[in-house]
């Protein structure tokens, strides 16, 4: 699992009767929702990985284009001896490209899934030995309280991907001020990716390939529900569906029903589904680049500097505190 860019196996640390209950109210809801964090369970971020390599989903390569170009700018925005806190770090590989020019004096790998964590770090301190290096197995999106172990001083938190898309406006904005409130001395900041606003039709093309690994990624949602909440959802009877909704300025991705069904699941509860009703998997939020420097000051950070790849597609954010 070399690949795994977001938080996965949500069951590992979440209680089951927790995750189960949050199911069932999502799929009794009026306009049935699922969590997009179901999204990823092993084959999930397999299928995630795979999307990132597509010719439609331009966002990870256009992200890493940018830091790739304008490592000495942004190594410098951070300044020396950098704490630098990968919040969802996965397999620490777009940290470990900022490596050999920013020199952190301590790197911090925070995500879901420990185990899987833990043997990336140690793969990346044999290569980078002068760097201290910590892993941390927690949900960083609902908390961020550091154990003694990170650093106090110089607190980079790093969010690349545009993975703050996947929050509503409100959860991001609480998301943002757990960060702010995180770095506790006078320096540091965060750096971070953020996909932008841009034409439909390229939007809809990245969340809804031609080769329909997206779909396989949003069905593949239906056997990990299946799993955790011993359900019987059939694949086949459902259709993925995703567009850019203008007026909202996200991404919504929807499972619809191809015909009347119904859904059962443990202890005898079930919903039928009429054709055409959908379950909404995932959101993913764009920005434009003044919205986005207003949600960070509205957050409590101050000075911001950007950069950005020639298209205007992507932005990558580094915000001071103020
Ligand atoms: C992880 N996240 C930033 C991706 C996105 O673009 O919102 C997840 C994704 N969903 C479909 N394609 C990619």
């Amino acid at each position: 699992m070399a690949q795994l860019q977001q938080p996965a196996h949500p069951e590992n640390c979440v209680a089951q009767d927790e995750v189960q209950d949050q199911l069932v109210a999502g799929l009794l809801a009026p306009h049935a929702h699922v969590s997009p964090k179901y999204l990823y369970d092993v084959l999930g971020s397999r299928l995630f990985a795979a999307i990132c390599e597509l010719p439609e989903y331009y966002p990870t390569r256009t992200e890493a284009a940018i830091f790739e170009q304008n490592a000495g700018a942004i190594a410098a925005a951070l300044g020396p001896d950098a704490t630098l806190i990968d919040l969802g770090a996965g397999n620490c590989s777009k940290a470990a490209r900022l490596f050999p020019s920013l020199r952190p004096k301590q790197y911090v790998a925070i995500d879901i899934s420990e185990k899987f964590l833990r043997e990336a770090v140690s793969a990346l301190q044999q290569q980078f030995p002068k760097i201290k290096m910590t892993s941390l197995g927690m949900d960083f999106s609902s908390e961020l309280e550091l154990p003694a172990a990170v650093g106090a001083q110089r607190r980079q938190f790093f969010y690349p991907g545009s993975s703050i898309g996947n929050f509503a406006p409100l959860e991001s904005l609480k998301f943002l001020h757990n960060i702010r409130k995180s770095i506790a001395g006078s320096e540091g900041g965060l750096l971070i990716g953020i996909d932008l606003v841009k034409d439909k039709a390229v939007l809809d093309a990245a969340y809804d390939d031609a080769l329909g690994v997206t779909a396989a990624f949003n069905l593949n949602l239906l056997n990990h529900v299946n799993r955790l909440l011993e359900a019987d959802f059939q694949p086949q009877q459902w259709r993925h569906r995703a567009f850019y909704n203008e007026a909202q300025h996200r991404i919504e991705m929807h499972l619809e029903a191809r015909q009347d069904l119904v859904v059962h699941w443990q202890d005898g509860g079930m919903r039928r589904f009429a054709q055409g009703e959908s379950i909404h998997t995932e959101s993913s939020y764009k920005y434009t680049e003044q919205g986005f420097i207003d949600l960070l000051q509205q957050a409590g950070f101050g000075k911001v500097q950007t950069w950005s790849d020639e298209r205007n597609w992507f932005m990558v954010c580094h915000a001071r505190i103020a």
